[in-house]
This record gives structure tokens, sequence and C-alpha cells, in this order.
């Protein structure tokens, strides 16, 4: 299962105090204070592993280390531990309290999303030559508190679409060393699959209805899955009555969901071909080249099918 959005706290330590103290050595008087230390931050930094929310599913508090308050002889209290949570590219954190959001895209990518509090300084810096015995210091101040949802916007770089049963989680399967489950049964993928084809992320969608835009089947709770994906592959099955409205259901949907999607870059698969007689599948094929020159004939039982697929795939990783 893919966490892909999950609710945390995070929380900047806060900074040490500064001290008031003064020197015991006879003859030499004078304030020696030292500053606290400052409070740790939290960062998020992107990692290439899809799966790492996961692991806020049952730890969800984040607070950074205190800084630790000053000592005599003008010793510096020791900073706060930082905390660096790990999260996959192409998560997007939504801090619930400023409306920001954060967006990491790069493995290695690191940005705070909490400042640790400064620290208080030590009664050394209040001297003057008025006042030499300064009793004043600061208190270190608190780290800042924030809600981030964390949202996983996966990056695939290719994204298979289409009605329930047009085989997509087959061809995934076919293509990589998936285990997707595949049924003759609508619905049988509840959570995207990802596939790696050397180097390339495919993504199983689960199945697209008429009205998903608004909540029918599964709903669009995977679209936001695929925008970020470069390239879209349209899945329709030869089985279909009616391929060109089955084409434009999946097209509206995406449309009512976000124009940008319904733009992306889009292959059209015929597929299961081999459930019908060559002549039929000409017809078919010639029917969807209405819609776009952009289609392929496959069948996940013949090996030639595939090998086109893989050649279109190697064009597509080719641009990356
Ligand atoms: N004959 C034939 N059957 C296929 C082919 N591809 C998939 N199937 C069958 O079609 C059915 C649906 O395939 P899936 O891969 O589960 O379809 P899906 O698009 O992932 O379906 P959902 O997860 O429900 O959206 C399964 O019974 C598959 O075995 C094919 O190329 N030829
Ligand atoms: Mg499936």
């Amino acid at each position: 299962m893919i966490v892909d959005e999950i609710k945390i706290k995070v929380s900047g330590g806060k900074g040490g105090n500064g001290i008031v103290a003064f020197n015991k050595n006879k003859g030499e008087k004078g304030p020696t204070g030292g500053d606290g230390g400052n409070g740790g931050n939290v960062h998020l930094e992107g990692v290439s592993n899809l799966t790492a929310l996961n692991k806020f599913r049952f730890k969800k508090e984040f607070p950074a280390g205190d800084g630790v308050d000053g000592k005599n002889k003008l010793l510096e209290g020791a900073k706060g531990k930082d905390i660096v949570l790990k999260v996959p590219i192409g998560t997007v954190a939504h801090n619930l309290d400023t409306g920001k959001n954060i967006e990491i895209v790069n493995v290695g990518e690191k940005t705070m999303i909490a400042k640790g509090g400064k620290r208080g300084r030590g009664n050394w810096h209040f001297r003057s030559s008025r006042n030499t015995t300064p009793r004043e210091c600061e208190e270190g101040i608190e780290g800042q508190r924030f809600n981030f949802i964390l949202e996983l916007r996966m990056i695939a770089d290719v994204g298979f679409i289409g009605l329930p049963s047009a085989g997509k989680s087959s061809l995934l399967n076919a293509l990589t060393k998936a285990k997707a489950k595949t049924a003759a049964y609508h619905f049988t993928t509840l959570e995207p699959n990802l596939g790696d084809y050397y180097g390339l992320i495919l993504a199983d969608i689960p199945g697209l209805i008429e009205g998903a835009s608004s909540g029918k089947g599964l709903g669009i709770k995977f679209l936001r899955h695929i925008k970020r994906t470069r390239v879209l592959i349209h899945c329709i099955s030869c089985e279909s009555e009616n391929l060109v409205k089955d084409y434009k259901i999946i097209k509206e949907e995406l449309r009512k969901y976000e124009v940008a999607i319904a733009r992306k870059k889009e292959y059209i698969f015929l597929t299961k071909t081999d459930l019908v007689n060559k002549k039929e599948a000409k017809e078919k094929m010639k029917e969807l080249k209405k819609i776009s020159p952009d289609i392929l004939a496959v069948s996940i039982y013949d090996k030639d099918s595939l090998e086109k697929v893989k050649k279109l795939l190697n064009g597509i990783k080719d641009k990356k």
C-alpha cells in the first residue's frame, strides 16, 4: 500500500536560555553568563523510495531538540538537534498554519519546514560602563510549530489510464516486474501500482468511469498521481462496443478534474487484440485513428505487439 497523504506535527526546538553569572576570580570582575544554543530545526529531504510516507502512519509528532542553556565562563549551550524527515520526491508539504506549500522535487533536496527558536543571550552581552554587573539575560525563544499535510504526488513517467478492465494492470505486469492483481471484474486495482521499466516509472492507475470527477466509482482520488506523469497511455479494450465514446468519457473526466491533465502527451492503446480477428482489429484501429495518430494495437499474449510497446517506452525514456 502506498500512503499518499498524512498529517504530521513538527516543531523547532526551543532556544536555550542565556544565564547570569559572574567571574569568581578576585580582581577579574564582570559578567560571564554564556548564551544558550539555538533550537534545532526540522527539515524535509527528498528520497526515491515511494513508500517513504508509510512510516508516518504511526509516529506523527516530530519535535527537534531544544538548545541547551548557557554556562558560566561564557560557555555557549549546545545547539538543539535537527530532525530530517525523509519523504519521497513528489511530496508536497502543505503548511496548515500558514497556508504555504513546499514541494520536494529532487533526491537529496533539503528544505527547512520549522525553524528552531533563537537562543537567549547571557548577561555578558548586557555589560556597559555604567553597569558592570548586569543581572539581565534573555530566555530562549520557542521554536516554530506547524501542522503539515504531506501529500505524495507520485512522479511516475508514464501513467496507464482507462476504464476498468481495460487491461492496464496486465500490461504493467507484462512490461515490468510488478505483480499487480488482475481479474475479469471491474475495479480490481484499488491503489496505483508502480513498475520500473529500465528506470522509467510506469504507474497503473485504478479504473476511471463516467462521473469519476464527481466521485463515482473510485472517484478522482488517484488523478493527482497522474498530475506529475509526463505521458499518459490511454487503454481501450477491443471488447468495447464504442471505442470513441469510451475514449471521450475518460477524456472528459480528466478535463473536468484539470485541463492540464487532459492536455498531456498521450498514446492510445487498443488492448486485448487477441480477442478479435485481424480484420476486426484493423477496423477498430481505423476508428481510433480518427482521434489520434499515436495508437498501438496490443495484446499481452502477442510478443510482437509488446515489442512495439517497448520501443515506444524506450523512446519516451530517451527523451527523459
Ligand atoms: N485475452 C486477453 N485478456 C487480457 C489482456 N489483458 C488483460 N486481459 C484480461 O482482462 C481482464 C482485466 O485485466 P486487468 O489488467 O485487471 O484490467 P485493469 O484495466 O487493470 O482493470 P481495473 O484494475 O479494474 O481497472 C483480466 O481478466 C485480464 O486477464 C489481453 O491482452 N488479452
Ligand atoms: Mg487493474
